[in-house]
């Protein structure tokens, strides 16, 4: 479970970046109650030169610059100021562990994080060890910098918060489908361009429409991330739903 409240600073060449996209949605509701808040500070803020830079060329050359340690550093430190004692800070990085809803509780645990947006080619490798507690990606393609994932993560974050989300869906609910992708989802019309909205979802059977649902949801995990499911020890119920969703998958579908 996550902490009543996070507090969360993003160190960005792009606060504007962070600040617009935050606004919307189920984040955006959340800032606005108070249940989380985002601060951002710019490392360019921290410059003294007159061209204000925040990069340069790579030691032992190549290609692309590397983003500079004084004011990244300071930065970084102006953020923690900022934030209660024993605050994370956590780099986006192309170079870090993948993240996963287990790291996102994990991380959800803290009061307080510091979040280090990359751009360039990265970040200079003693930033990373001296100011920095964690790398993470969101994943293996390649982006333009830490922005977006400092997002994505700050999205996943707020959902956990009590009372971040209008509808809260249901401990049970959880459990039913953990670990799964979910089971197709339909609304009105019946019949929409001809194809119909399968007849057990119209009747008012909820077992029947539990097991369809918990069929469906096996079934494609089955069909679309087979690794997901070799991680969960199935009971004779759900074994048995996933037997008839393959062989149905075998003749029909
Ligand atoms: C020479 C290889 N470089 C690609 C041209 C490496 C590289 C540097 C900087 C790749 C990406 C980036 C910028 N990306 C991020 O800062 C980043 C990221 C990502 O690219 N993918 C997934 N997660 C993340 S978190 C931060």
């Amino acid at each position: 479970m996550a902490a009543a409240s996070v507090r969360i600073e993003v160190v960005s060449l792009f606060p504007e970046m962070i600040r617009e996209a935050l606004r919307h949605g189920i984040v955006g509701r959340a800032l606005q109650r108070g249940l989380l808040t985002v601060g951002t500070e710019d490392p360019r803020a921290h410059t003294s030169d007159v061209h204000r830079t925040v990069d340069d060329r790579p030691y032992g050359g190549g290609p692309g610059m590397v983003m500079k340690p004084e004011p990244l550093c300071a930065a970084i430190r102006a953020a923690r100021g900022r934030l209660p004692e024993g605050a994370r800070t956590v780099a986006l990085s192309a170079q870090g562990v993948v993240l996963t809803q287990q790291r996102v509780r994990e991380l959800g645990a803290a009061t307080g994080l510091v979040l280090v947006a990359g751009r360039y080619e990265g970040i200079d490798e003693r930033v990373l060890e001296s100011e920095v507690d964690l790398e993470l990606s969101i994943g293996d393609y390649v982006l333009s910098g830490g922005e977006l994932p400092a997002l994505v993560l700050i999205d996943a974050l707020a959902r956990l918060l009590p009372g971040a989300l209008g509808d809260e869906r249901s401990a049970q609910q959880e459990s039913f489908s953990a670990g799964l992708l979910d089971w197709p989802h339909y609304t009105r019309p019946e019949d929409y361009a001809g194809r119909r909205v399968p007849a057990v979802l119209l009747g008012g059977d909820h077992a029947a429409i539990d097991r369809w649902r918990l069929k469906q949801a096996l079934g494609r995990t089955w069909q679309r991330r087979p690794e997901l499911l070799q991680r969960l020890e199935l009971d004779a119920q759900r074994a048995a739903l996933l037997q008839e969703f393959m062989k149905e998958a075998g003749t029909d579908s």
